[in-house]
């Protein structure tokens, strides 16, 4: 496994599109300036507090589609190594407790797939309490964990789903048997739109499929959350 470790930097995932390409290579910060969600949204990255890790891939010819979830898959893979009790939400999050611990951000950038991860490992209660949606860190949740063993658990799975999405072999039913909000009421949040329905089933394409008053509705960019009653 090949990382590069950087103190501070805006992002990994823009310092992954400005090296060399290297398929595998891995880009380490301590600390991100500008650290990136979704659709123009920050990723909270104080200084040692969590992993922050891009990883730079060939670029797949086919899925980009469902590089979140397979990404978001590996990522669970690595986590369900130190404990228990994770969870993947679509597309893109693993949650654990009803909380957000880890996020994923694939994207493509000429010759390359760059796939950024960001884990919460060390922040305390006080720090999580100001953050925009409920949060969780590996700390909190009293699970013990080795930096460079996650890191190389992580690397091992990021590569195997890179091989089985290339083959067109990453099995969507994986992705659902760890995703609890299939065949449960949501709310699905689009842009300008929001409405309820029932999670059916992620597609092949990576869109998920809500049943509503109006029928099927396919969720490409969304955000989804399970209705509790
Ligand atoms: C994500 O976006 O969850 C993708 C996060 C990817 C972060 C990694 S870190 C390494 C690499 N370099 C980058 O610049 N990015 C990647 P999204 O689903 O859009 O979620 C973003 C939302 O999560 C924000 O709008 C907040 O509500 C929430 N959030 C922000 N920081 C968080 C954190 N540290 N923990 C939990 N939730 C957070």
């Amino acid at each position: 496994m090949k990382v590069i470790y950087v103190d501070r930097t805006d992002s990994t995932n823009e310092e992954a599109k400005r090296v060399p390409f290297f398929h595998g290579l891995c880009i380490v910060a301590r600390e991100q300036t500008g650290g990136k969600g979704r659709r123009g949204r920050r990723w909270l990255s104080k200084r040692d507090k969590g992993l922050y890790v891009s990883f730079i891939l060939e670029r797949p010819s086919r899925n980009f589609g469902i590089s979140s979830l397979a990404f978001g898959y590996s990522t669970l893979k690595a986590l369900l190594r130190f404990g228990d009790g994770f969870y993947l939400k679509w597309p893109n999050d693993v949650y654990i407790n009803g909380k957000k611990i880890a996020g994923v951000l694939p994207e493509l950038c000429r010759d390359r797939l760059v796939v950024g991860i960001g884990i919460n490992l060390t922040y305390s209660k006080e720090e999580l309490s100001s953050f925009p949606v409920p949060a969780t860190s590996l700390r909190v949740e009293g699970i013990e964990f080795d930096r460079d063993e996650l890191l190389s658990l992580l690397h091992r799975e990021v590569v195997k789903v890179h091989s089985l999405l290339k083959e067109g072999n990453f099995s969507i039913e994986e992705f659902e048997r760890h995703c609890p909000m299939i065949r449960r009421e949501v709310k699905v949040v689009e842009e300008g739109n929001s409405y309820v329905g029932r999670a059916l089933k992620v597609d092949t394409d990576g869109a998920l499929i809500v049943k509503t008053e109006e029928g099927l509705k396919k969720v490409f960019a969304a955000d989804v959350s399970v209705r509790e009653r």
